[in-house]
């Protein structure tokens, strides 16, 4: 078994990578120009996470009604030995897709054993430059022997970015939840797509529940949510030179049952008007109309599994709190079914 050498140099250890392109620019604004003429007026989620927005989630996970945070931490206390078994003796990268804050790449990283460290390299990646960068030079200090390659792109539209080697990709959170049902299928083949065989995908997933648990965890009684919300205004205001007036505006969550979804939504309050001046863009609403800004989609096993199989993954192993509120699903690259095989039963996964 061969071990890195480490260097001793904190600085050394850590290298941040920004993918975030001009091209990306472009792109964003043509995304957000089309959201917002649409009928139903729509922004996409990663609007959320500037410095702020990122700081606001932080605080939603703290929420008494968020429940989601409490139960996904539990499943990792309970089996990150198990889970980060997958490095012992060869080492590889530990990608962590919309990584945020460090609270649960903590728990795995803690459950390492021995020199483990020393051959494991953590990847985080993330939209958000300054959480990213916080959180990388955190763990640099608290984990003196891990090397960090923090990646700072859209993981959407840059997935290939990923390093190439042995690796164990996590999506905690549930974010795979703020995708439409097509954006989930594209994100789960790209994820698929950087897998090699060995590799395994650790998916955190919402799981379905009553109505009233979900639509208190989107609707919390000290407005927090509604702040976040509120950022994807703020937000545009400063990065687009945008004028939304926030005060016309206000936090709606609710639980869709057909669509077995949360959807948030920022409703005007009586007609309003905003120019985003970097897009030479014009956008009213009428009172009462909304601007959708979140899906938050739930999962029932069968949800899921139907999106797997879809993407070429299979699930081998499904990880529950006690209350099976939320799962992390252990998934691997299926088997590439052989041309010509399906006489002889095609296998695909
Ligand atoms: N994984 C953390 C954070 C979840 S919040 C947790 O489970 O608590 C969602 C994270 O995804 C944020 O850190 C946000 O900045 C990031 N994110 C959202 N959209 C993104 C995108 N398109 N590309 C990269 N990161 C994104
Ligand atoms: C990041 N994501 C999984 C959160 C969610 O629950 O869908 C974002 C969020 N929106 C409102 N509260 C939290």
């Amino acid at each position: 078994m061969q071990t890195r050498k480490k260097l001793s140099q904190p600085t050394d250890r850590l290298q941040i990578h920004n993918f975030l392109l001009e091209d990306d620019r472009g792109e964003n604004g043509r995304e957000i120009t089309a959201g917002l003429t649409k009928p139903q007026k729509r922004l996409p989620s990663k609007y959320f996470y500037d410095a702020y927005g990122s700081w606001l989630f932080e605080r939603i996970c703290d929420l008494p009604e968020y429940y989601l945070t409490r139960s996904e931490l539990a499943i990792l206390r309970k089996k990150s030995p198990e889970i980060m078994g997958f490095f012992n003796g060869d080492g590889g990268d530990l990608v962590e897709l919309g990584s945020g804050s460090n609270r649960k790449i903590k728990i795995l990283l803690d459950a390492v054993a021995g020199d483990g460290l020393r051959r494991l390299r953590y990847v985080p990646v993330d939209i958000s430059d300054n959480a990213l960068e916080e959180a990388s030079r955190e763990l640099l200090y608290a984990y003196e022997d891990l090397d960090i390659l923090g990646v700072i792109a859209d993981f959407t539209r840059h997935l290939e970015v990923i390093p190439a080697g042995r690796k164990l990709i996590t999506f905690l959170g549930s974010t795979i939840g703020n995708f439409s049902g097509p954006e989930r299928l594209s994100f789960l083949r790209q994820v698929a797509a950087v897998m090699k065989p060995g590799d395994r995908f650790l998916l955190g997933v919402d799981m379905l529940k009553s109505p009233e648990l979900l639509e208190a965890a989107y609707n919390d009684s000290q407005g927090v949510t509604a702040a976040f919300n509120m950022n994807i205004l703020r937000n545009l205001n400063r990065s687009l030179n945008a004028d939304f007036h926030l005060e016309d505006f206000e936090h709606r969550a609710v639980f869709v049952e057909e669509k077995e979804r949360v959807e948030m939504h920022l409703k005007a309050t009586r007609a309003t008007a905003a120019r985003l001046a970097d897009l030479d863009l014009e956008v009213s609403l009428r009172p009462g109309e909304t601007i959708h800004t979140e899906i938050c989609q739930k999962f029932s096993r069968d949800r899921a599994r139907w999106d797997f199989q879809k993407a070429g993954l299979v699930a081998l192993e499904w990880l529950t709190d006690p209350q099976g509120w939320f799962s992390l699903v252990l998934l691997k690259k299926a088997r590439v079914a052989v041309v010509g095989a399906a006489s002889r039963g095609m296998e695909g996964a």
